[in-house]
């Protein structure tokens, strides 16, 4: 008996099992708006055992990984059968994403794989890696996954083996297992970011676009953008409009991107979204909130000051340091809103707030003034009303 296998094994196991059901806890009192979990709900070392190793002492008796699991991130998310649920980003060691559905039976913590990641078709032309799924259970009565991919730069110069090229592509399914890839959206630009809107808008699909003259920059793209399709399994993007700007010296200047798929709400669409700046650092990455009309979802009508999440100790640092990212919340029928995000491409936390609270903050918050001295005003006020009763 290979005693130096069954050791290996029983203590994987047991350190595995260990972290997937540790209760999670919020810590209190938090800032009213929303409520952090102490711990990440998914970090690489929640990839299943049999996963990561050969499980026969025959084949691999140092009970050594044999599948590298480098980061568990960026995951779209839904309530599904009861359960709480997110296709996540899995990295592997060799850089490669996939995706997988990681199941929970509360929203904050035991979240587990399911037993194999999602085997998603390709088009003729092959992903190189896909990435940052979004569902939206749309009311045509599909499931949709609209993410990137990525391939190699086909102009790229001789020796330039990094530049890439960004598409949104888009796949639909009705039990998230089998999934039937649709063609990749046809778009003059570059697209990351592309979400798809959950009810139909003048009888059409409506995306959510990230327009970007680069792989990376966004560039001339001058925000969130929002398109009309009129046949999901040709998406063609014909006209695009920016509903969501970029301006100088916010939490978005360089660049922003639509998070989930927007919440229908009483009082219009809540949407989330991610903001980058640069700084001295690289580029900073936090989150924030917009509202738009009920009627029609590409009309701002609120929008706060600065971030809402940004990372915070052991988020700050990571593979891509000082990232928060979000493409995945679930609303339960109380109201209750869980709200994913991934640190530094690194690992999945949960935030926990309600559709009241986040409508109260988006109504009742300030929105930027843009200058230092609106700033002072805002705080000026808030100060009066709290001390010259
Ligand atoms: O590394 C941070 C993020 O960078 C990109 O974000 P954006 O689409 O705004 O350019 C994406 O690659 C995202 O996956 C990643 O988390």
């Amino acid at each position: 008996m290979n005693a130096l296998f069954y050791k290996r094994l029983e203590a994987v196991t047991a350190a595995s099992e260990t972290l997937i059901t540790r209760k999670n806890e919020p810590i209190l009192p938090g800032n009213g708006i929303f409520e952090r979990y102490k711990y990440p709900v998914l970090t690489a070392a929640h990839a299943p055992v049999f996963w990561r190793y050969d499980m026969s002492p025959e084949t691999n008796p140092y009970f050594m990984e044999r599948f590298g699991i480098n980061g568990t991130f960026n995951a779209g998310a839904m309530k599904w059968n009861g359960k709480y649920l997110m296709a996540v980003r899995v990295e592997g060691n060799d850089r490669k994403s996939f995706f997988a559905i990681a199941e929970s039976p509360n929203g904050i913590d035991n979240f587990r794989f399911w037993d194999f990641p999602i085997v998603m078709p390709e088009t003729d032309d092959p992903d190189t890696n896909v990435y940052d799924m979004r569902l939206t259970a749309h009311e045509d009565g599909w499931i949709y996954g609209v993410f990137c991919t990525e391939r190699k730069d086909p102009d790229a110069k001789p020796g330039d083996l990094s530049s890439a090229v960004a598409a949104a592509g888009i796949a639909r399914t009705k039990d998230l297992v089998k999934w039937e890839r649709l063609p990749d959206l046809k778009t003059k630009s570059q697209q990351r970011n592309v979400v798809l809107h959950p009810e139909f808008v003048n009888g059409k699909y409506a995306l959510y676009t990230r327009p970007q003259d680069g792989f990376i920059d966004a560039g001339s793209g001058g925000g969130i953008g929002w398109a009309l399709i009129d046949d999901i399994t040709n998406a063609e993007i014909k006209e695009e409009k920016i509903i969501n700007s970029r301006y100088y010296h916010t939490i978005k200047e360089l660049k922003n991107g639509e998070g989930p798929h927007p919440i229908k709400t009483p009082k219009g669409w809540l949407h989330l979204a991610h903001g980058v700046r640069a700084c001295a650092a690289g580029l900073r990455y936090v989150l924030y909130i917009y509202l738009t009309d009920l009627e029609q979802p590409d009309k701002l009508i609120a929008e706060p000051a600065g971030h809402i999440l940004a990372p915070l100790g052991e988020e700050r640092v990571g593979d891509v340091s000082n990232v928060l990212f979000t493409n995945g919340w679930i609303v339960d029928d109380d109201g209750t809103v869980y709200l994913y995000y991934a640190s530094c491409d690194t690992r999945m936390h949960v935030a926990v707030s309600s559709i009241d609270r986040l409508l109260d903050y988006c109504l009742n918050t300030a929105p930027d003034g843009y200058r230092s001295a609106t700033s002072v005003e805002t705080l000026t006020a808030i100060i009066k009303k709290n001390l010259e009763k």
